[in-house]
Protein backbone atom coordinates (compact mmCIF):
# COMPACT_ATOMS: atom_id res chain seq x y z
CA UNK A 1 0.00 0.00 0.00
CA UNK A 2 1.24 3.22 -0.99
CA UNK A 3 2.15 5.92 2.15
CA UNK A 4 -0.83 8.20 0.72
CA UNK A 5 -3.36 5.29 0.79
CA UNK A 6 -2.09 3.89 4.30
CA UNK A 7 -2.52 7.71 5.20
CA UNK A 8 -5.98 7.68 4.10
CA UNK A 9 -6.67 4.36 5.52
CA UNK A 10 -5.76 5.75 8.87
CA UNK A 11 -8.34 8.40 8.93
CA UNK A 12 -11.69 6.31 8.02
CA UNK A 13 -12.20 4.44 11.37
CA UNK A 14 -12.71 8.12 12.86
CA UNK A 15 -14.38 9.74 10.14
CA UNK A 16 -16.91 6.21 9.95
CA UNK A 17 -17.45 6.65 13.28
CA UNK A 18 -18.14 10.51 13.86
CA UNK A 19 -20.79 9.95 10.64
CA UNK A 20 -22.34 7.05 12.12
CA UNK A 21 -23.14 8.64 15.88
CA UNK A 22 -24.29 11.77 14.08
CA UNK A 23 -27.00 10.01 11.90
CA UNK A 24 -27.75 7.76 14.71
CA UNK A 25 -28.22 10.27 17.13
CA UNK A 26 -29.46 13.44 15.42
CA UNK A 27 -30.88 11.40 12.18
CA UNK A 28 -34.35 13.82 12.64
CA UNK A 29 -32.41 17.15 13.08
CA UNK A 30 -33.80 19.56 10.65
CA UNK A 31 -30.77 21.15 8.50
CA UNK A 32 -32.90 23.03 6.13
CA UNK A 33 -36.74 23.52 4.39
CA UNK A 34 -37.65 23.40 0.66
CA UNK A 35 -39.63 26.23 -0.66
CA UNK A 36 -41.10 25.83 -3.63
CA UNK A 37 -38.86 28.71 -5.26
CA UNK A 38 -36.08 26.38 -4.61
CA UNK A 39 -37.67 23.28 -6.25
CA UNK A 40 -38.21 25.96 -9.78
CA UNK A 41 -34.59 27.24 -8.61
CA UNK A 42 -32.13 24.45 -9.51
CA UNK A 43 -32.04 24.15 -5.59
CA UNK A 44 -30.17 27.33 -5.01
CA UNK A 45 -28.83 27.63 -1.26
CA UNK A 46 -30.78 24.61 -0.10
CA UNK A 47 -28.35 22.86 2.36
CA UNK A 48 -28.24 19.02 1.24
CA UNK A 49 -24.93 17.84 0.64
CA UNK A 50 -21.70 16.77 2.83
CA UNK A 51 -18.30 17.02 2.08
CA UNK A 52 -14.96 18.00 4.24
CA UNK A 53 -12.83 18.84 0.93
CA UNK A 54 -13.98 21.87 0.83
CA UNK A 55 -16.67 24.56 2.07
CA UNK A 56 -17.84 27.55 -0.32
CA UNK A 57 -18.19 30.75 2.24
CA UNK A 58 -20.47 32.99 0.22
CA UNK A 59 -18.58 36.47 1.70
CA UNK A 60 -14.81 34.74 2.18
CA UNK A 61 -14.55 32.39 -1.19
CA UNK A 62 -13.17 29.19 -0.92
CA UNK A 63 -11.54 27.22 1.58
CA UNK A 64 -9.71 23.77 1.16
CA UNK A 65 -9.81 21.45 3.96
CA UNK A 66 -9.92 24.81 5.50
CA UNK A 67 -7.10 26.82 4.30
CA UNK A 68 -7.65 29.89 1.99
CA UNK A 69 -6.29 29.95 -1.56
CA UNK A 70 -3.49 32.46 0.03
CA UNK A 71 -3.00 29.66 2.91
CA UNK A 72 -2.43 27.03 0.62
CA UNK A 73 -0.10 28.80 -1.83
CA UNK A 74 1.86 29.64 0.91
CA UNK A 75 2.02 26.10 3.08
CA UNK A 76 2.18 23.60 0.47
CA UNK A 77 5.47 21.84 -0.67
CA UNK A 78 6.86 23.40 -3.65
CA UNK A 79 10.05 22.16 -5.99
CA UNK A 80 13.47 24.48 -4.96
CA UNK A 81 13.22 27.70 -6.90
CA UNK A 82 9.07 27.00 -7.90
CA UNK A 83 7.21 30.03 -7.07
CA UNK A 84 3.64 27.62 -7.20
CA UNK A 85 3.38 24.58 -5.28
CA UNK A 86 2.97 20.91 -6.11
CA UNK A 87 -0.63 19.94 -7.87
CA UNK A 88 0.05 16.42 -6.08
CA UNK A 89 0.52 18.18 -2.37
CA UNK A 90 -2.72 19.52 -3.04
CA UNK A 91 -4.15 16.34 -3.86
CA UNK A 92 -2.90 14.95 -0.90
CA UNK A 93 -4.04 17.84 1.34
CA UNK A 94 -7.49 17.46 -0.09
CA UNK A 95 -7.59 14.24 0.47
CA UNK A 96 -6.29 13.69 3.95
CA UNK A 97 -6.93 17.04 5.27
CA UNK A 98 -3.27 17.35 6.08
CA UNK A 99 -0.16 19.90 4.83
CA UNK A 100 2.11 17.27 3.26
CA UNK A 101 6.01 17.38 4.36
CA UNK A 102 8.24 17.33 1.99
CA UNK A 103 8.87 13.32 2.56
CA UNK A 104 5.59 12.69 1.82
CA UNK A 105 5.59 14.96 -1.30
CA UNK A 106 8.41 12.94 -2.79
CA UNK A 107 5.91 9.43 -2.23
CA UNK A 108 3.05 11.22 -4.12
CA UNK A 109 5.23 12.20 -6.82
CA UNK A 110 6.29 8.52 -7.09
CA UNK A 111 3.20 7.24 -6.63
CA UNK A 112 1.66 9.82 -9.60
CA UNK A 113 4.84 8.57 -12.22
CA UNK A 114 4.13 5.23 -11.56
CA UNK A 115 0.22 5.51 -12.95
CA UNK A 116 0.97 7.64 -15.28
CA UNK A 117 0.92 5.80 -19.01
CA UNK A 118 -2.28 6.36 -20.89
CA UNK A 119 -3.37 3.11 -22.83
CA UNK A 120 -2.34 3.40 -26.66
CA UNK A 121 -6.22 2.67 -27.22
CA UNK A 122 -7.16 6.62 -25.34
CA UNK A 123 -4.65 7.60 -28.53
CA UNK A 124 -6.22 5.62 -31.17
CA UNK A 125 -10.03 6.26 -29.97
CA UNK A 126 -8.64 10.29 -30.04
CA UNK A 127 -7.17 9.90 -33.55
CA UNK A 128 -10.72 8.41 -34.78
CA UNK A 129 -12.75 10.96 -33.25
CA UNK A 130 -13.65 14.19 -36.04
CA UNK A 131 -10.93 16.41 -35.71
CA UNK A 132 -13.55 19.58 -34.98
CA UNK A 133 -15.16 17.49 -32.22
CA UNK A 134 -15.24 20.01 -29.19
CA UNK A 135 -11.79 18.86 -27.07
CA UNK A 136 -14.56 18.23 -24.15
CA UNK A 137 -16.19 15.51 -25.89
CA UNK A 138 -12.90 14.59 -26.53
CA UNK A 139 -11.43 14.47 -23.38
CA UNK A 140 -14.76 12.85 -21.73
CA UNK A 141 -14.81 10.21 -24.18
CA UNK A 142 -10.57 9.38 -23.39
CA UNK A 143 -12.09 9.55 -19.78
CA UNK A 144 -14.61 6.83 -20.66
CA UNK A 145 -13.38 4.43 -22.67
CA UNK A 146 -10.87 3.97 -19.97
CA UNK A 147 -13.50 2.67 -17.87
CA UNK A 148 -12.45 -0.86 -18.67
CA UNK A 149 -9.21 -0.21 -16.55
CA UNK A 150 -11.49 0.00 -13.84
CA UNK A 151 -10.21 -1.90 -10.39
CA UNK A 152 -13.77 -1.12 -8.75
CA UNK A 153 -15.70 -3.02 -11.02
CA UNK A 154 -12.95 -6.33 -11.23
CA UNK A 155 -13.47 -6.26 -7.28
CA UNK A 156 -17.15 -5.29 -7.21
CA UNK A 157 -17.47 -8.34 -9.30
CA UNK A 158 -14.96 -10.41 -7.68
CA UNK A 159 -17.11 -9.69 -3.92
CA UNK A 160 -16.46 -7.39 -2.03
CA UNK A 161 -17.76 -5.70 1.19
CA UNK A 162 -19.28 -2.00 1.27
CA UNK A 163 -16.28 -1.60 3.90
CA UNK A 164 -13.62 -1.79 1.32
CA UNK A 165 -15.25 0.18 -1.62
CA UNK A 166 -13.18 2.81 -1.15
CA UNK A 167 -9.73 0.96 -1.78
CA UNK A 168 -10.56 -0.19 -5.14
CA UNK A 169 -12.28 3.85 -5.53
CA UNK A 170 -8.77 4.97 -4.80
CA UNK A 171 -6.76 2.83 -6.96
CA UNK A 172 -9.19 4.41 -9.59
CA UNK A 173 -9.18 7.75 -8.79
CA UNK A 174 -5.24 8.13 -8.72
CA UNK A 175 -5.03 6.11 -11.99
CA UNK A 176 -7.28 8.26 -13.49
CA UNK A 177 -5.71 11.60 -11.90
CA UNK A 178 -2.11 11.02 -12.98
CA UNK A 179 -3.18 10.17 -17.06
CA UNK A 180 -5.13 13.64 -17.25
CA UNK A 181 -2.91 16.07 -17.95
CA UNK A 182 -1.35 13.37 -21.02
CA UNK A 183 -4.47 13.50 -22.55
CA UNK A 184 -4.96 16.82 -22.57
CA UNK A 185 -1.91 18.00 -23.63
CA UNK A 186 -2.42 15.43 -26.57
CA UNK A 187 -5.76 16.72 -27.49
CA UNK A 188 -4.39 19.89 -27.50
CA UNK A 189 -1.17 19.04 -29.83
CA UNK A 190 -3.38 16.93 -32.36
CA UNK A 191 -5.79 19.09 -32.62
CA UNK A 192 -4.40 22.64 -32.61
CA UNK A 193 -0.50 22.22 -33.27
CA UNK A 194 -0.72 20.23 -36.22
CA UNK A 195 -1.11 17.38 -34.62
CA UNK A 196 2.37 16.77 -32.95
CA UNK A 197 1.99 15.54 -29.05
CA UNK A 198 4.83 15.85 -26.69
CA UNK A 199 5.70 12.96 -24.70
CA UNK A 200 5.76 13.08 -20.84
CA UNK A 201 9.05 13.46 -18.98
CA UNK A 202 8.73 11.06 -16.04
CA UNK A 203 11.28 13.54 -14.03
CA UNK A 204 8.53 16.24 -13.83
CA UNK A 205 5.93 17.01 -11.73
CA UNK A 206 2.16 17.14 -12.49
CA UNK A 207 2.19 20.90 -13.62
CA UNK A 208 5.60 21.15 -15.01
CA UNK A 209 4.73 17.93 -17.14
CA UNK A 210 1.23 19.31 -18.67
CA UNK A 211 3.72 22.62 -19.64
CA UNK A 212 6.49 20.32 -21.05
CA UNK A 213 4.03 18.05 -23.14
CA UNK A 214 1.77 21.97 -24.16
CA UNK A 215 4.77 22.66 -25.89
CA UNK A 216 5.10 26.25 -23.73
CA UNK A 217 8.32 27.36 -21.64
CA UNK A 218 8.52 28.81 -18.18
CA UNK A 219 6.53 30.34 -16.48
CA UNK A 220 3.72 28.31 -17.89
CA UNK A 221 5.02 25.45 -15.47
CA UNK A 222 4.00 27.95 -12.86
CA UNK A 223 0.57 28.81 -14.42
CA UNK A 224 -0.51 25.31 -14.90
CA UNK A 225 0.10 24.76 -10.87
CA UNK A 226 -1.90 28.03 -10.10
CA UNK A 227 -4.96 26.83 -12.44
CA UNK A 228 -4.81 22.95 -11.44
CA UNK A 229 -4.94 24.34 -7.95
CA UNK A 230 -7.36 26.74 -7.87
CA UNK A 231 -10.23 25.22 -10.40
CA UNK A 232 -9.84 22.05 -7.96
CA UNK A 233 -12.83 22.16 -6.11
CA UNK A 234 -15.75 24.51 -5.41
CA UNK A 235 -17.72 21.95 -2.55
CA UNK A 236 -20.02 19.70 -3.85
CA UNK A 237 -23.48 21.77 -5.20
CA UNK A 238 -21.45 22.62 -8.47
CA UNK A 239 -22.73 21.30 -11.80
CA UNK A 240 -19.21 18.71 -12.42
CA UNK A 241 -18.78 17.97 -8.58
CA UNK A 242 -22.56 17.46 -8.07
CA UNK A 243 -22.54 15.19 -10.95
CA UNK A 244 -19.70 13.23 -10.39
CA UNK A 245 -21.02 12.50 -6.72
CA UNK A 246 -24.38 11.50 -7.86
CA UNK A 247 -23.23 9.11 -10.72
CA UNK A 248 -20.91 7.69 -7.93
CA UNK A 249 -23.40 7.08 -5.61
CA UNK A 250 -24.85 4.52 -8.08
CA UNK A 251 -21.72 2.74 -7.65
CA UNK A 252 -20.60 3.50 -10.59
CA UNK A 253 -16.90 3.72 -11.01
CA UNK A 254 -14.71 6.85 -11.05
CA UNK A 255 -14.04 6.43 -14.92
CA UNK A 256 -17.96 6.58 -15.42
CA UNK A 257 -18.47 9.68 -12.56
CA UNK A 258 -15.69 11.90 -13.80
CA UNK A 259 -16.70 11.71 -17.44
CA UNK A 260 -20.23 12.70 -16.20
CA UNK A 261 -18.58 15.41 -14.33
CA UNK A 262 -16.54 16.39 -17.09
CA UNK A 263 -20.34 16.82 -19.34
CA UNK A 264 -21.58 19.49 -16.97
CA UNK A 265 -18.72 21.65 -16.62
CA UNK A 266 -18.37 21.47 -20.65
CA UNK A 267 -22.00 23.83 -20.01
CA UNK A 268 -21.55 27.60 -20.99
CA UNK A 269 -23.28 28.39 -17.50
CA UNK A 270 -20.40 26.15 -15.73
CA UNK A 271 -16.66 25.74 -17.44
CA UNK A 272 -17.34 26.50 -20.54
CA UNK A 273 -17.64 30.51 -19.24
CA UNK A 274 -14.17 31.20 -19.26
CA UNK A 275 -14.16 30.56 -23.08
CA UNK A 276 -17.12 33.30 -23.60
CA UNK A 277 -15.20 35.65 -21.38
CA UNK A 278 -11.99 36.16 -24.29
CA UNK A 279 -14.41 35.66 -27.28
CA UNK A 280 -16.46 38.46 -25.30
CA UNK A 281 -13.59 40.42 -24.27
CA UNK A 282 -11.84 40.23 -27.79
CA UNK A 283 -15.46 40.51 -29.78
CA UNK A 284 -14.69 44.24 -28.01
CA UNK A 285 -11.48 44.71 -29.02
CA UNK A 286 -11.76 43.30 -32.63
CA UNK A 287 -14.11 46.03 -33.15
CA UNK A 288 -11.66 48.56 -32.12
CA UNK A 289 -8.41 50.48 -33.83
CA UNK A 290 -7.39 51.44 -30.27
CA UNK A 291 -7.24 50.07 -26.85
CA UNK A 292 -10.88 50.39 -25.27
CA UNK A 293 -11.74 53.51 -22.97
CA UNK A 294 -13.56 53.10 -19.71
CA UNK A 295 -16.69 54.64 -21.33
CA UNK A 296 -16.40 52.68 -24.61
CA UNK A 297 -16.35 49.19 -21.52
CA UNK A 298 -19.64 50.94 -19.94
CA UNK A 299 -21.30 50.96 -23.66
CA UNK A 300 -20.21 47.26 -24.37
CA UNK A 301 -21.34 46.22 -20.91
CA UNK A 302 -24.89 47.75 -20.87
CA UNK A 303 -25.36 46.70 -24.63
CA UNK A 304 -24.28 43.01 -23.68
CA UNK A 305 -27.50 43.13 -21.04
CA UNK A 306 -29.60 45.02 -23.22
CA UNK A 307 -29.50 42.03 -25.66
CA UNK A 308 -30.82 39.68 -23.14
CA UNK A 309 -27.28 38.26 -22.51
CA UNK A 310 -24.76 37.58 -19.20
CA UNK A 311 -21.80 39.39 -19.08
CA UNK A 312 -18.99 36.54 -18.87
CA UNK A 313 -17.44 35.43 -15.72
CA UNK A 314 -19.26 38.15 -12.99
CA UNK A 315 -21.95 35.98 -10.57
CA UNK A 316 -22.03 33.46 -8.96
CA UNK A 317 -24.77 30.97 -7.71
CA UNK A 318 -23.30 31.01 -3.93
CA UNK A 319 -20.48 33.65 -3.89
CA UNK A 320 -21.43 37.16 -2.75
CA UNK A 321 -18.04 38.92 -3.29
CA UNK A 322 -14.79 38.67 -5.79
CA UNK A 323 -13.78 35.18 -6.27
CA UNK A 324 -10.42 34.42 -4.34
CA UNK A 325 -9.08 32.08 -7.03
CA UNK A 326 -9.89 35.70 -9.84
CA UNK A 327 -7.52 37.51 -7.13
CA UNK A 328 -5.11 34.82 -7.41
CA UNK A 329 -4.84 34.65 -11.06
CA UNK A 330 -4.79 38.51 -10.83
CA UNK A 331 -2.12 38.78 -8.65
CA UNK A 332 -0.30 36.22 -10.97
CA UNK A 333 -0.72 38.36 -14.00
CA UNK A 334 0.13 41.82 -12.54
CA UNK A 335 3.81 40.33 -11.71
CA UNK A 336 4.11 38.18 -14.96
CA UNK A 337 2.02 40.02 -17.62
CA UNK A 338 1.39 43.46 -16.27
CA UNK A 339 1.66 44.86 -19.79
CA UNK A 340 -0.88 42.35 -21.79
CA UNK A 341 -3.53 44.28 -23.41
CA UNK A 342 -5.80 41.72 -22.73
CA UNK A 343 -5.16 42.10 -19.30
CA UNK A 344 -5.41 45.74 -19.41
CA UNK A 345 -9.08 45.65 -20.62
CA UNK A 346 -9.83 42.66 -18.29
CA UNK A 347 -8.80 45.30 -15.06
CA UNK A 348 -10.65 47.59 -16.58
CA UNK A 349 -13.54 45.22 -16.57
CA UNK A 350 -13.14 45.19 -12.82
CA UNK A 351 -13.91 48.60 -12.28
CA UNK A 352 -16.58 49.01 -14.62
CA UNK A 353 -18.77 45.82 -14.39
CA UNK A 354 -19.86 45.41 -10.65
CA UNK A 355 -21.37 48.95 -10.58
CA UNK A 356 -23.08 48.44 -13.90
CA UNK A 357 -24.55 45.30 -12.37
CA UNK A 358 -25.49 46.52 -9.77
CA UNK A 359 -28.04 49.20 -10.68
CA UNK A 360 -29.25 46.32 -13.71
CA UNK A 361 -30.47 44.81 -10.62
CA UNK A 362 -30.64 41.23 -11.44
CA UNK A 363 -27.21 39.31 -11.00
CA UNK A 364 -27.13 38.79 -6.73
CA UNK A 365 -23.51 39.09 -7.15
CA UNK A 366 -22.02 41.56 -9.13
CA UNK A 367 -18.44 40.60 -8.56
CA UNK A 368 -16.38 38.76 -11.07
CA UNK A 369 -15.63 34.77 -10.36
CA UNK A 370 -12.99 32.53 -11.62
CA UNK A 371 -13.54 32.45 -15.48
CA UNK A 372 -13.40 35.53 -15.70
CA UNK A 373 -9.76 36.03 -15.16
CA UNK A 374 -8.68 32.08 -17.03
CA UNK A 375 -8.57 32.98 -20.77
CA UNK A 376 -6.28 36.14 -20.70
CA UNK A 377 -3.07 34.44 -19.27
CA UNK A 378 -3.58 31.60 -21.60
CA UNK A 379 -3.59 33.40 -24.36
CA UNK A 380 -0.41 35.18 -22.86
CA UNK A 381 1.18 32.30 -23.47
CA UNK A 382 -0.04 31.32 -26.64
CA UNK A 383 -2.95 29.31 -25.76
CA UNK A 384 -5.39 31.22 -28.25
CA UNK A 385 -8.06 27.74 -28.49
CA UNK A 386 -10.96 29.29 -26.38
CA UNK A 387 -12.76 25.78 -26.85
CA UNK A 388 -9.33 23.98 -24.84
CA UNK A 389 -10.00 26.40 -21.68
CA UNK A 390 -12.62 23.86 -20.25
CA UNK A 391 -10.70 21.23 -20.73
CA UNK A 392 -7.96 22.83 -18.22
CA UNK A 393 -10.62 23.25 -16.00
CA UNK A 394 -11.72 19.53 -15.98
CA UNK A 395 -7.88 19.02 -15.32
CA UNK A 396 -8.06 20.54 -12.43
CA UNK A 397 -11.65 19.76 -11.16
CA UNK A 398 -10.09 16.21 -10.73
CA UNK A 399 -8.06 16.65 -7.98
CA UNK A 400 -11.27 17.81 -6.09
CA UNK A 401 -14.47 15.71 -7.20
CA UNK A 402 -12.22 12.72 -7.25
CA UNK A 403 -11.20 13.08 -3.50
CA UNK A 404 -14.69 13.48 -3.15
CA UNK A 405 -15.69 10.23 -4.31
CA UNK A 406 -13.34 8.15 -2.63
CA UNK A 407 -14.30 9.82 0.85
CA UNK A 408 -17.76 9.30 -0.67
CA UNK A 409 -17.19 5.62 -0.58
CA UNK A 410 -15.46 5.28 2.79
CA UNK A 411 -18.34 7.02 4.28
CA UNK A 412 -20.87 4.46 2.46
CA UNK A 413 -22.57 7.28 0.60
CA UNK A 414 -26.10 5.87 0.00
CA UNK A 415 -27.53 6.34 -3.35
CA UNK A 416 -28.75 9.19 -3.84
CA UNK A 417 -32.21 10.13 -4.70
CA UNK A 418 -34.49 12.75 -3.81
CA UNK A 419 -38.30 12.84 -4.21
CA UNK A 420 -39.96 15.14 -7.44
CA UNK A 421 -43.94 16.01 -6.66
CA UNK A 422 -46.04 17.16 -9.84
CA UNK A 423 -47.34 20.83 -10.38
CA UNK A 424 -50.16 19.92 -9.33
CA UNK A 425 -48.95 18.60 -5.81
CA UNK A 426 -47.13 21.77 -5.47
CA UNK A 427 -50.52 23.73 -6.13
CA UNK A 428 -52.01 21.68 -3.46
CA UNK A 429 -49.41 22.51 -1.11
CA UNK A 430 -49.20 25.68 -2.05
CA UNK A 431 -52.82 25.84 -1.59
CA UNK A 432 -52.98 24.54 2.07
CA UNK A 433 -50.44 27.38 3.46
CA UNK A 434 -51.99 30.64 1.96
N1 LIG B 1 -24.78 39.10 -16.24
C1 LIG B 1 -26.09 39.40 -16.40
N2 LIG B 1 -27.08 38.86 -15.67
C2 LIG B 1 -26.70 38.02 -14.71
C3 LIG B 1 -25.35 37.70 -14.44
C4 LIG B 1 -24.38 38.27 -15.28
N3 LIG B 1 -23.08 37.97 -15.14
N4 LIG B 1 -25.32 36.84 -13.40
C5 LIG B 1 -26.59 36.62 -13.04
N5 LIG B 1 -27.43 37.33 -13.83
C6 LIG B 1 -28.89 37.30 -13.83
C7 LIG B 1 -29.34 35.86 -14.04
O1 LIG B 1 -29.34 35.50 -15.42
C8 LIG B 1 -30.71 35.86 -13.44
O2 LIG B 1 -31.60 36.45 -14.37
P1 LIG B 1 -33.11 35.89 -14.56
O3 LIG B 1 -33.76 36.14 -13.24
O4 LIG B 1 -33.63 36.69 -15.69
O5 LIG B 1 -32.97 34.43 -14.86
C9 LIG B 1 -30.54 36.84 -12.26
O6 LIG B 1 -29.38 37.63 -12.56
C10 LIG B 1 -30.32 36.15 -10.92
O7 LIG B 1 -29.24 35.25 -11.04
P2 LIG B 1 -28.31 34.90 -9.78
O8 LIG B 1 -29.18 34.27 -8.74
O9 LIG B 1 -27.51 36.08 -9.38
O10 LIG B 1 -27.30 33.86 -10.39
P3 LIG B 1 -27.52 32.31 -10.64
O11 LIG B 1 -27.18 31.59 -9.38
O12 LIG B 1 -28.84 32.01 -11.25
O13 LIG B 1 -26.43 32.00 -11.76
C11 LIG B 1 -24.31 32.17 -12.80
C12 LIG B 1 -25.06 32.04 -11.47
C13 LIG B 1 -22.81 32.02 -12.55
C14 LIG B 1 -24.76 31.06 -13.75
C15 LIG B 1 -24.63 33.57 -13.39
O14 LIG B 1 -24.13 34.58 -12.52
C16 LIG B 1 -24.10 33.76 -14.79
O15 LIG B 1 -24.78 33.38 -15.75
N6 LIG B 1 -22.85 34.34 -14.94
C17 LIG B 1 -22.22 34.47 -16.22
C18 LIG B 1 -21.65 33.13 -16.66
C19 LIG B 1 -20.45 32.73 -15.78
O16 LIG B 1 -19.59 33.54 -15.51
N7 LIG B 1 -20.41 31.46 -15.38
C20 LIG B 1 -19.27 30.91 -14.62
C21 LIG B 1 -19.59 30.58 -13.19
C22 LIG B 1 -18.43 29.94 -12.48
C23 LIG B 1 -18.47 28.44 -12.65
O17 LIG B 1 -19.37 27.78 -12.08
O18 LIG B 1 -17.63 27.91 -13.35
Amino acid sequence: MSKLKQKLAEKIPASRERISKLVKNHGKVKVDEVTIAQIYGGMRGLKSLSTDISYLDPEEGIRFRGYTIPECLEKLPRAEGAEMPYVEGHFYLLLTGDIPTQEDIEDVLEEFRARRRVPQYVFDLLRAMPRDAHPMSMFSAAVVAMQRESVFVKRYNAGMTKMDYWDPMYEDAVNLLAKLPEIAAYIYRMKYKGDTPIASDPNLDFGANFAHMMGIDHPYDEISRLYFILHSDHESGNVSAHTTHLVATALSDAYYSFAAGLNGLAGPLHGLANQEVLRWVQNLMSKMDKTPTREDLKKYVWDTLNSGQVIPGYGHAVLRKTDPRYTAQREFALKHLPDDDIFKVVSMLYEVVPPILKEHGKAKNPWPNVDAHSGVIQWHYGVKEYDFYTVMFGVGRAIGVLSNIIWDRINGQALERPKSLTTAMLEEIARQNS
